[in-house]
């Protein structure tokens, strides 16, 4: 059968503007660290008839009749992140890492409860406290964030903050921080404070579960990550906590903040998960990390935050040459996708910030290993330098579809 026929058939409309963002995504270089390209096998998963089904509760334990094979779907989620991670207790409903996010503190805190998380523009996220989000008008947040020296994480501020505040809990895990973070040094803080643990390792779950990356599981108490990003599944997220805090993650999470869980993307977490397990994956993960050393060439012509990364982002200071909204743009004019992002302590405002962000998931899934790599930041680089030249853009666009002709992204999809 022709893949999507029927929606072909039923909305050209939507279908044409699936096959132009297909487009999009096999002629340009996609760097924004949070995107990725799942496996044909999560996107059929994602498409099975179990999405009709309503299935509040969990395994064993629902409210709706006839479940069998629904649970059937759902206990091999569980089981298989159980596996993955070593994690006593595993939640596979949450929709996303924002109400995942929501879950844990509502499970573990009280309203107007104080907690502490890093700062936004340090490399922390909306949902760590931020004043805009639920996180940070229903608590007290209490923001801490990176040293001016090295950008490194300030435990002397972290360890003051969490004496003086005795937050319920402590959070790391952030969204733009190159850096492995010291999960000990963290755990020693909570336990001098009598905080929980919890770590929001969303960027970094791939290169955990393929060993490229230390595993907070040893250190925590409770572990979120979202599904799409490194570990390359379909959207959403799970919650990975001790025994002792299940009943209360599973209650926050059902009845507590979401209602039917969708069974069909818990499938296709399901097949992430056994995807994980692999040794392709093993060899992606240390792949994706060997890629971003090569981007640190970046460093000869632009300042990156903390110096480098050991992981699977960078962030790029531009230092004034130009703003991140200008270089998102002209990267962008060049086939090479980023964001714009706040550098710590940046002078400028998160809508026009002094840098950018980028990483090597989604080309290392196209199979790009060091060779290209140094191309694309040889591109990247040119670009940065002469943002409004368009000459240079075109010529560097001209290259960007030349080497994404090499790496196909889903080449079995019909484009008819
Ligand atoms: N929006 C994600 C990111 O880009 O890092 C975090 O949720």
């Amino acid at each position: 059968m022709e893949r999507f026929k029927a929606l072909k058939d039923a909305d050209p409309e939507i279908f044409s503007s699936h096959l132009k963002e297909l487009d999009k995504q096999n002629n340009s270089l996609h760097m924004i660290p949070s995107d990725n390209i799942a496996s044909p096998a999560v996107l059929e998963a994602l498409s099975i008839p179990a999405q009709n089904r309503y299935a509040e509760g969990y395994p064993g334990k629902r409210y709706y009749g006839g479940q069998e094979f629904i649970d059937e779907i759902e206990t091999a989620a569980i089981e298989r992140a159980k596996k993955l991670f070593g994690a006593e207790h595993v939640n596979v409903q949450p929709y996303s890492g924002s109400t995942a996010n929501q879950a844990i503190y509502f499970a573990l805190m009280d309203l107007h409860d104080t907690f502490l998380g890093m700062t936004l523009s340090h490399g922390g996220h909306l949902t760590h406290g931020h004043f805009v989000n639920f996180s940070g008008k229903h608590y007290n947040a209490v923001q801490y964030g990176v040293r001016k020296d090295d950008e490194l994480i300030d435990f002397d501020q972290v360890r003051r903050l969490a004496l003086e505040n005795k937050p319920k809990i402590i959070q790391a895990g952030y969204t733009a921080y190159p850096r492995i973070i010291d999960f000990k040094r963290f755990r020693e803080i909570c336990d001098d404070v009598g905080a929980y643990f919890f770590i929001d390792m969303s960027h970094f779950a791939g290169l955990v579960a393929g060993g490229a990356y230390p595993s907070p599981m040893p250190f925590a108490d409770v572990v979120m990550t979202t599904t799409h990003k490194t570990l390359r599944g379909p959207r959403g997220a799970i919650i990975l906590c001790k025994q002792e805090l299940a009943e209360k993650i599973d209650k926050a999470v059902f009845p507590g903040l979401q209602g039917g869980p969708h069974e069909h993307t818990i499938a296709a977490k399901a097949v992430c998960f056994k995807e994980a397990v692999e040794p392709e994956f093993k060899d992606y993960a240390h792949q994706i990390v060997k890629n971003c050393k090569v981007l640190e060439n970046i460093k000869n012509n632009f300042r990156l935050v903390s110096g480098g990364t050991d992981s699977h982002l960078l962030l790029i200071d531009l230092q004034q040459k130009l703003t991140g909204k200008e270089a998102e743009k002209a990267l962008d004019e060049s086939g090479i996708i980023v964001n714009k992002n706040t550098i710590p302590f940046d002078i400028r405002k998160p809508f026009d910030p002094s840098g950018i962000r980028l990483g090597t998931p989604t080309l290392t899934s196209r199979g790009m290993k060091e060779g290209e790599m140094k191309l694309v930041s040889d591109l990247i680089i040119r670009v940065l330098s002469n943002h409004n030249n368009a000459e240079v853009k075109q010529d560097v666009r001209k290259q960007v579809i030349e080497l994404c002709a090499k790496f196909p992204v889903y080449p079995e999809l019909s484009r008819n």
